[in-house]
């Protein structure tokens, strides 16, 4: 799925697109499987440990932005990542032993859907190594208007976690008026087709814009992470972090390297998701 090119463009920009890396069919499973979810939100007054809403969310207007640990709830979503396609890709990037760290799927509805301001995940979940990256799953044609992710080429090379504090506590968003070194005008539209994946670095910095077409998009983010990168939050239970297996065998023994760590505390003071983290950032950049 990935040529050496490719694999070498992830190397030095920090993000690679792979092409048809999901099928039509199950494409269409998935769709009405997230259309099932979503009508679970119909009559929701406030966040979930399923749903995270859109400020304009009512009861009777449901407007999900999204759908928190989807793994949990549906294995379609173990299908999609244990796919032929992606294990292909995983394996390429990552080597032959691959752990789910986390999932996600945000939703931005039409002409209305949330910013996500700068950040480098690796804020939030740092490890003992950085073989750790996001896989976004475009179940929506990605253009420039409809707020696709937005990435800075070749910033996780810089060997730096920027600061994601506003006050003193964590807010999970890089200020962009203070961090002037980042070269944000630049960043590259990630965009594609129904069935293409993106796949960034974990300390690549990255955030996506409001969504302003007339329609909904959708984009299914899994974290992985190489067996041997050991998260140092988080971790409760040995047998269900090797339950999150996506391809190859656990490990005890975690690869430590020398990697820059800021650790997301004190924690943020709006908690539930990146979107409530980053209400509190002070200059933003999607207004
Ligand atoms: O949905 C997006 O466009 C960006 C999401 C993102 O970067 C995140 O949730 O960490």
């Amino acid at each position: 799925m990935l040529s050496d090119e490719q694999i070498s463009q992830y190397h030095s920009d920090g993000y690679v697109i792979a092409r048809s890396v999901i099928d039509d069919g199950l494409l269409e499973r998935l769709r009405v499987v997230v259309a099932e979810m979503l009508n679970e939100a119909q009559q929701l007054v406030d966040h979930n440990d399923k749903f995270d809403l859109e400020p304009s969310h009512t009861e009777n207007a449901p407007n999900v932005r999204r759908i928190k640990t989807p793994h949990k709830w549906h294995s379609i979503f173990w299908d999609l990542i244990q796919s032929p396609g992606m294990i292909s890709c995983l394996t390429r990037l990552l080597g032959a032993d691959v752990r789910l760290h986390g999932s996600k799927l945000n939703l931005k509805s039409a002409g209305d859907g949330s910013a996500v301001e700068w950040h480098q995940d690796w804020a939030f979940y740092p490890h003992s190594n950085d073989h750790v990256l996001a896989v976004g799953l475009m179940l929506d044609d990605m253009t420039l208007e409809n707020g696709p992710l937005l990435l800075v080429p070749g910033s996780h090379r810089i060997e730096k976690v920027w600061d994601h504090h506003q006050d003193g506590h964590f807010c999970g968003a890089i200020s962009p008026s203070v961090n002037t070194d980042i070269d944000f005008e630049n960043a590259i539209p990630c965009l594609g087709k129904a069935g293409d994946c993106s796949f960034h670095h974990v300390r690549l910095v990255h955030g996506s814009a409001q969504n302003r077409s007339q329609d909904m998009r959708r984009l299914m983010l899994y974290e992985c992470a190489a067996a041997d990168a050991w998260p140092y939050l988080k971790f409760s239970d040995l047998t269900e972090f090797n339950s999150r297996m996506i391809v190859g065998n656990p490990t005890v023994e975690p690869r430590s390297e020398n990697v820059p760590i800021r650790m997301p505390f004190p924690p943020a003071k709006k908690k539930g998701s990146i979107y409530e983290n980053q209400t509190i950032l002070a200059d933003r950049f999607f207004k």
